[in-house]
């Protein structure tokens, strides 16, 4: 970050002085031939006549600094907002008039959304860093967005189990840790004993019946209503242990609500940092199942009724600068399948093994998918009649 607003500062400290205006220089006694003229400044991105650009995005999901450095470099106001799951843009999105230029979708879950034409495609001659994605992932992204025409990556990582080692030690007395993490959340013998030190989930159907679908042996993406019977009597016999369903995981991490959770790689990690820099002694620690995180790919889509799409697209340009891919990695917790980013993220980012995974744990991820319309309404009873506890 200090770099970059040093870079800024020495940006502004260059224009003031280049706004400055000279004495007219004597003129030369004797004619010299002319200057050659000099070369012209090279041409920004095109814009909206409205310097605007609205922005939908999760929380705490972008490194601290980068939007003022967009608006400040490219005289544009942005109007940033989060939401907290698919589910609460899906809703947004389908009511229409957003009035968003980019939002954030999870692949897996976007695939409805581009089915349902509610976004438009990306116009790759204008994003000149389009070139810096890898191309294996964008391969990945293809699958639920072929050709690459709708989504951009933002950033990816997995849904998984979390503890706060030493009060899950605490609590199991004991008991040795499970092989398969997820026993933890979704299994009795320890979620009963993990219920006094706080169980939290996150609160969205899209993220919790994955999980608990595949650790009943199913398709994580099942669309075969029996399979949601199973997942949900499996979570029928947690309900009581689970003290909250969090949509502010970080800090309800770091003020210690909970010892074991169901959350995102990268939040965990954001939650593992504050509570050091706290100066707290217990260790935060996103696990990596036996039995598999569940992968999200985020990623930038303009909805169909944009008003500032030109706006957009330099904010994409922008975003795809391997500098900010870097601050995403090394601020945030979360690559970015950028690889031009590669070269400036620390050592001991591409070294934790919850945020670069070895092949053994990637092997092991459940891959990103998403449910369609039809199973909608089952997947909302199931998690909703667990929620109830009903
Ligand atoms: C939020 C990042 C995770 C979003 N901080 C999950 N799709």
């Amino acid at each position: 970050m200090k770099k970059q607003v040093l870079a800024l500062a020495i940006a502004a400290v260059f224009l003031a002085a280049c706004g400055k205006k000279e004495e007219p220089a004597p003129a030369p006694a004797t004619p010299v031939a002319a200057a050659p003229a000099a070369p012209a400044a090279p041409a920004g991105p095109m814009l909206d006549d409205e310097k605007t650009l609205n922005i939908y995005n999760w929380p705490d999901y972008i490194p601290e600094g980068m939007i003022a450095a967009f608006e400040q470099e490219f005289g544009i106001k942005v109007n940033y907002n989060t939401f907290e799951n698919n589910e609460a843009l899906h809703a947004k999105l389908v009511a229409g008039n957003s009035g968003y230029d980019i939002v954030i979708p999870t692949a897996g879950f976007a695939k409805k959304q581009i089915d349902g034409g509610l976004y438009q495609p990306i116009d790759k001659s204008k994003i000149a860093n389009y070139g810096n994605l890898d191309p294996d992932f964008m391969a990945k992204i293809a699958g639920v967005d072929p050709e690459n025409k709708h989504l951009v990556p933002w950033a990816w990582g997995f849904t998984t189990v979390g503890i706060n080692k030493q009060k899950v030690e605490k609590a199991l007395g004991g008991m040795p840790m499970p092989e398969n993490a997820w026993d933890l959340v979704f299994k009795p013998e320890y979620s009963s004993k993990l219920r006094s030190c706080g169980i939290a989930y996150l609160d969205s159907p899209s993220e919790i019946l994955p999980v608990a679908l595949h650790y009943v042996g199913k398709p994580a993406y099942s669309e075969d209503p029996a399979d949601f019977k199973l997942a949900g009597e499996m979570l029928a016999k947690v309900r009581k242990d689970v003290r909250l369903f969090s949509s502010t995981m970080i800090d309800d991490i770091a003020s210690g609500k909970a010892c074991a959770f169901v959350g995102w790689s990268g939040d965990i990690n954001i939650a593992a940092d504050r509570v050091k820099e706290m100066g707290g002694k217990d260790e935060i620690v996103p696990l990596l199942p036996t039995g598999g995180g569940l992968v999200f790919i985020d990623t930038m889509a303009i909805p169909k009724d944009a008003k500032h799409v030109l706006n957009a697209h330099a904010f994409i340009d922008f975003y795809l600068r391997g500098s900010n891919g870097a601050l995403m990695a090394n601020e945030m917790n979360y690559p970015t399948g950028n690889k031009a980013a590669l070269a400036d993220i620390k050592d001991e980012i591409k070294g934790n093994a919850t945020i670069f995974l070895s092949p053994e744990d990637t092997a092991r991820l459940i891959p990103t998918g998403g449910f369609s319309n039809e199973i909608a309404s089952t997947l909302n009873d199931t998690y909703n009649a667990f929620k109830r506890g009903k």
